[in-house]
């Protein structure tokens, strides 16, 4: 069975181990700081997803290119409730996202930490920063995710963790499928 990569990058400290072990095992693990790609797997349905879960900090994320090269699908994980780092974050996504080796290679945009307070009235901030519906060279699709408080969390049940797994799933199979 061939393993589908894919791309997991944001900020440090902006959830995305922490997510990762969440959508792979629906539970909380306590994070350290990712030093050098995290390389996991999630098997959703009868699909092998290579995670390329990247480190954040800022003097590590020269090796980003490593990850994005050849993924399958992109998995940007924002701290929402940190709005102070909202430009930074843009910064570092552009540079993913303008680099002509993605072209075309669906997003995954998760407005992550959906449970603090801040993160759900910074929502219309960083989306006004990161303008989705304009990125046009490829799917894009976001989430407001959260590992922690899910039954008050006041999530859409079209954006849950359930649904954004269903979505890699149909992103791969219409890739394969050439729709
Ligand atoms: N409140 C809240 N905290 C979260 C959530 N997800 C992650 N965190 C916390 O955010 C902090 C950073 O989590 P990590 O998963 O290490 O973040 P990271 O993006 O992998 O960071 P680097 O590995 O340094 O790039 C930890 O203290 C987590 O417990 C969430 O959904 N809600
Ligand atoms: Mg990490």
């Amino acid at each position: 069975m061939p393993a589908h990569k894919l791309f997991l990058f944001g900020l440090d400290k902006a959830g995305k181990t922490t997510l990762s072990h969440f959508i792979k095992e629906a539970k909380e693990i306590q994070p350290r700081p990712t030093l050098a790609f995290n390389l996991d797997k999630w098997i959703i349905k009868d699909l092998e997803f290579q995670i390329w879960d990247a480190p954040g900090q800022v003097s590590l994320r020269y090796v980003w290119k490593n990850g994005f090269n050849r993924a399958k699908i992109l998995m940007f994980v924002l701290d929402c409730s940190h709005p102070e780092r909202f430009e930074e974050a843009f910064t570092e996504f552009n540079q993913v996202i303008m680099n002509a080796d993605t072209r075309g290679i669906p997003l995954v945009f998760c407005f992550h930490k959906w449970d603090i307070d801040l993160a759900q009235a910074s929502y219309n901030d960083a989306r006004a920063v990161f303008k989705l519906p304009l990125i046009t060279d490829r799917p894009v699709f976001s989430y407001r995710t959260t590992v922690k408080n899910l039954e008050t969390s006041k999530i859409p049940s079209n954006e849950d963790i359930g649904g954004l797994k269903l979505k890699l799933v149909e992103l791969i199979q219409s890739e394969r499928w050439g729709t």
